[in-house]
C-alpha cells in the first residue's frame, strides 16, 4: 500500500484515507492506492462499505498539475478513467467524504464514488478551463448524468466553484454532514450498506432531450466565444458535454480524451498552467525568511478620500479591517464617502454583495478631518495627489503621530519611495503599497521594496495582500516599479504607430485581437492622458536630448482633451461613456505628424502588435537585469491582473519565451535600426536569445543561485 493512501476499519466500514499534503493531488502513487484500497476493502468479507476521505485540509485538489509538464515532454499520460470505473464496479458501495474543494480530478473520482456526502462549506467543481483544459477523466460524462446538462456546461465551460449546499440541491451530493464529516459519512455507509449500487455512469434521466440540448448546447458556444474570447478549453469542454448527450459512456469518454489531449498540448494551456504556479509563486520573497514575525494589522488609516483612497478603504474593510479615512475637510471627505457609498450601491445592484454586508463595511469606515487617532493605527495607507512634496508632509507627519511599529505605505505610482521614507524617522517602516483602479476591483497590488523596508514589514504586507484578496507581488524602487515602467514604452509605441499612419481604432483593435481587454489608447483615455501630460512635464528635464519623444498625446491635452474625463480623446465618449471614432482626428494627427517631419505610412496589425508586445518585453527584460523584479514570472502576473493582458498567453515575458526570444530579439534589433536607440535591445534577452535560452530558464537558475 503507498503511505499516500491508508486504509483503517471503523467495524464493517473501511476508511480510505488520501493523505498527499498539501491539497491531496491525485500524484504518482495516490490513484494506485486507492486502487488497492478498493481491492483491499472488497476482499475483506467483514468490510461492508467503504469511505473515501481526504486527510488535511481538502478531499482532493485534483490531478497533480505538476505532472503535467512531464506528459508535453513527451512523458507518459497517467489515466484516471480505469481506476474510476474500478470504484464504480465495486461490489461494496463507496461513499466519498467531502470537505474543503473536490475540484477537478477530486470531483471526477467522487463522481465515480456510489455516494458523495460533504462537509456544508465544501466545494466542488471543474475548474480545468482555468488550466486551459478540459476534464479529463470522465467529469464531462458523469457530470451531466448527476447535475443535467445545463448546469454541467456551466460548471465545466466556466470552471467556477459551486458550494457543497448547491451542490445537493441539484443532486450532487447525497447528503449534507453537520459536525463531524467522517462519523457521518462511516453511518451514511452503513445506511446504504446491502442496497444496489448506484452506478453514476449509468444514470441517463438527467441527460436530456436532443432538442433540449441543442439550445443550451448552442447558447453555451455563444457565451463562451463573447465571455472567453479567444479560449479553445471552453468551446472544447462544450464539445465533450455534447458527445455525452449524443454517445455511449465508454465512446464520450474517448471523446473527452482526444479534446482533452489538444488542449493540453496547447499553448493556452502551457500559459494558464505557468500562471497558476506563477500566482503562487510570486508570494515567495528568497531573501525574506518564512518565519519572518508578522505585523498585526487589525486597524488602518487611509490619507486621501480621493478615487484610490477610497477604494483602498472599502477593499480593507470588505476583509473587515476598520479604517479612519482621512481628508482636509468636509466637503472633500463628504464626496469621498459619497463615491464609496455609490461604488456600494452598484455592486449591490450586481449582486455582488448583500445589503447588508455593505451597511457592514460602511460601519467600519470612520470618516476623520484629523490625525487625532491615528495613534492607535497598525499601518496607513497614504494615497494624496501624487506630489512629492506633499507626500513629504504627509509622512513628516505620520511618523510624529503614529506608533514606533506602525507600517507607512505610500499608494504612489510613479514616486521614489526612498525619497519618501527619507521624511521619516523609521525608512525601515516605509513601503510602497501599489493599489490599481479601481482598487477595490483590480487583483494586482505592487509591493514596493524601498532600500531600508524590513522584513517584517515586506512580509506583512505580502501576507496582507492574500487577506485583502489581491495578489501581491513585490517590486524595487525603480522610476514607475515594474507594470507602469513597462507600460511607458508600450504606450509609447502605440503613439508612435498613430504619428506614422496607423488608425487608432486600428492599434487598439489590434491589441485586442491579440487578447489584451482594452487597447492602449482606449486605456488612456479610460485613466486621463492629462495624468501622463502632467508626469512627461515634471520630468521633461530628465529626457535625453535627440531622442524622440511621442507627441500625440500632449497635443491632444494641450487642445483640452484628456480622454473619458472630457468625452473627448483619442475617442468620442457619449454620457454612458460609449465610445466612437472622432472622424476630426485623422487630420488632426495628419497636420501634427507633418508639423513634427513624421512620414506616414500603411502599417500592420502584426507590426503594431510586435512593437507594442516586444517593447514590453524588452523594458521587462531590463527590469529583470537590474533586479527590480525578482523573476520574469511576476512580470507576467503584474501584467495579468493590473494591465488587462491575456491570461491565456501567459503575460509578455511567457509569451516572448513561446514566440522564441531568438525571434523577438532578431525583431527587436530590426526595431533598434529603423527606429534607434529607444529598441536598443536588452543585454538580458540578447545573452538569453544568443544562448537559447528562455525566461523561465533564467528564473530557474535565480532560484537555484538564491
Ligand atoms: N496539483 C499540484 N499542486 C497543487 C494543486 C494541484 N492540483 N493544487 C494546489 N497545488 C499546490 C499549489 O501550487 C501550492 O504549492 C499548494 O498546493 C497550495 O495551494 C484529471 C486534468 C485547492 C483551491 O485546478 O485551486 O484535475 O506554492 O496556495 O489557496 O480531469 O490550490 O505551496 O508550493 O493554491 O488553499 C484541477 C487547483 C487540476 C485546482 C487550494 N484542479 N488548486 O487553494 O492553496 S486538473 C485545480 C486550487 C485535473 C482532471 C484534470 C487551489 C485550492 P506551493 P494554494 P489554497
Amino acid at each position: 500500500m503507498s503511505n499516500l493512501v491508508r486504509v483503517s476499519k471503523e467495524n464493517d466500514v473501511a476508511v480510505i484515507t488520501i493523505d498527499n499534503p498539501p491539497v491531496n493531488a491525485l500524484s504518482p502513487g495516490v490513484p494506485e492506492g486507492i486502487w488497492a484500497a478498493i481491492d483491499e476493502m472488497n476482499d475483506d468479507p467483514a468490510v461492508k462499505a467503504a469511505v473515501v476521505i481526504g486527510s488535511g485540509r481538502t478531499f482532493v485538489a485534483g490531478a497533480d498539475i505538476k505532472e503535467f509538464g512531464k506528459v508535453t515532454s513527451g512523458g507518459p499520460r497517467r489515466s484516471l478513467l480505469p481506476l474510476l470505473l474500478h470504484i464504480e464496479d465495486s461490489a461494496k458501495p463507496v461513499v466519498m467524504a467531502i470537505h474543503g474543494q473536490a475540484f477537478g480530478g477530486g470531483l471526477e473520482l467522487a463522481m465515480a464514488g456510489h455516494y458523495r456526502v460533504a462537509s456544508p462549506t465544501a466545494q466542488v467543481g471543474q475548474p480545468e478551463v482555468k488550466l486551459g483544459i478540459i476534464p479529463g477523466a470522465g467529469g464531462t460524462q458523469r457530470l451531466p448524468r448527476l447535475v443535467g446538462v445545463a448546469k454541467a456546461v456551466e460548471m465545466c465551460a466556466e470552471g467556477k466553484p459551486v458550494p457543497a449546499r448547491e451542490a445537493a440541491a441539484l443532486g450532487l451530493i447525497d447528503r449534507l454532514i453537520e459536525g463531524d464529516l467522517l462519523p457521518g459519512a462511516v453511518a451514511f455507509a452503513r445506511e446504504v450498506t446491502g442496497k444496489p449500487v448506484p452506478k453514476t455512469r449509468a444514470r441517463a434521466e438527467k441527460l436530456g432531450t436532443p432538442a433540449e440540448n441543442a439550445t443550451i448546447i448552442t447558447a453555451a458556444r455563444d457565451g463562451a466565444r463573447k465571455k472567453q474570447r479567444n479560449l479553445k478549453a471552453p468551446l472544447a469542454a462544450i464539445d465533450a458535454i455534447e458527445a455525452a448527450t449524443k454517445l455511449p459512456f465508454e465512446q464520450g469518454c474517448q471523446a473527452e480524451a482526444k479534446l482533452f489531449t489538444d488542449c493540453l498540448f496547447s499553448d493556452q494551456s502551457k500559459a494558464l498552467i505557468h500562471v497558476f504556479f506563477g500566482e503562487r509563486e510570486v508570494a515567495k520573497i528568497p531573501d525574506v525568511p518564512k518565519e519572518t514575525p508578522l505585523i498585526p494589522v487589525n486597524r488602518v488609516a487611509v490619507v486621501g478620500s480621493g478615487t484610490m483612497g477610497g477604494g483602498i478603504a472599502m477593499v480593507f474593510v470588505n476583509a473587515g479591517i476598520p479604517v479612519l479615512l482621512k481628508d482636509v475637510d468636509e466637503p472633500t471627505l463628504d464626496a469621498g464617502m459619497g463615491k464609496i457609498r455609490k461604488n456600494y450601491a452598484s455592486s449591490v445592484q450586481r449582486g455582488r454583495f448583500t445589503q447588508a454586508f455593505v451597511d457592514e463595511r460602511l460601519q467600519l469606515i470612520t470618516p476623520v478631518l484629523s490625525y487625532d487617532a491615528f495613534a492607535d493605527v497598525d499601518m496607513v495607507v497614504e494615497a494624496v495627489f501624487e506630489g512629492m512634496a506633499l507626500k513629504k508632509d504627509v509622512f513628516a507627519d505620520l511618523d510624529r503621530i503614529c506608533r514606533s511599529d506602525a507600517i507607512l505605505a505610500s499608494n504612489t505610482s510613479t514616486l521614489n519611495i526612498d525619497e519618501i521614507a527619507a521624511a521619516t524617522s523609521r525608512p525601515e517602516a516605509v513601503i510602497g503599497t501599489h493599489f490599481f483602479s479601481p482598487a477595490n476591483v483590480m487583483r494586482l497590488l505592487e509591493i514596493v521594496r524601498g532600500k531600508k523596508s524590513s522584513n517584517e514589514v515586506i512580509a506583512t504586507c505580502m501576507q496582507l495582500s492574500k487577506k485583502l484578496g489581491k495578489i501581491g507581488v513585490l517590486v524595487g524602487n525603480c522610476r514607475g516599479f515594474v507594470g507602469n515602467r513597462m507600460f511607458g514604452p508600450y504606450r509609447r509605441e502605440a503613439q508612435f504607430l498613430v504619428e506614422e499612419g496607423a488608425g487608432v481604432e486600428a492599434v487598439d483593435q489590434a491589441l485586442v485581437d491579440f487578447g489584451n481587454a482594452m487597447g492602449p489608447l482606449a486605456t488612456g483615455d479610460l485613466a486621463g492622458l492629462d495624468v501622463g501630460w502632467r508626469i512627461r512635464k515634471e520630468y521633461r528635464h530628465l529626457e535625453k536630448p535627440g531622442i524622440r519623444q511621442p507627441f500625440a498625446e500632449d497635443r491632444l491635452c494641450e487642445i483640452g482633451r484628456y480622454g473619458q474625463k472630457t468625452v473627448r480623446g483619442w475617442y468620442l465618449y457619449d454620457e454612458n461613456r460609449r465610445a466612437s471614432a472622432d472622424l476630426e482626428l485623422p487630420a488632426l494627427l495628419r497636420k501634427w505628424s507633418a508639423e513634427a517631419g513624421i512620414p506616414r505610412r500603411q502599417i500592420s496589425a502584426e507590426e503594431i502588435v510586435d512593437r507594442c508586445i516586444y517593447a514590453l518585453v524588452n523594458e521587462g527584460a531590463r527590469i529583470l537585469e537590474e533586479g527590480y523584479a525578482l523573476r520574469a514570472v511576476d512580470i507576467d502576473i503584474i501584467y495579468l491582473n493590473g494591465y488587462g493582458f491575456p491570461a491565456y498567453r501567459g503575460g509578455p515575458m511567457w509569451h516572448a519565451d513561446t514566440v522564441g526570444l531568438k525571434k523577438v530579439y532578431q525583431r527587436i534589433c530590426e526595431f533598434h535600426q529603423q527606429h534607434g536607440e529607444l529598441w536598443a535591445p536588452a543585454p538580458l534577452l540578447k545573452r538569453l536569445a544568443e544562448a537559447g535560452k528562455t525566461f523561465a530558464e533564467f528564473d530557474k537558475e535565480q532560484v537555484a543561485a538564491a
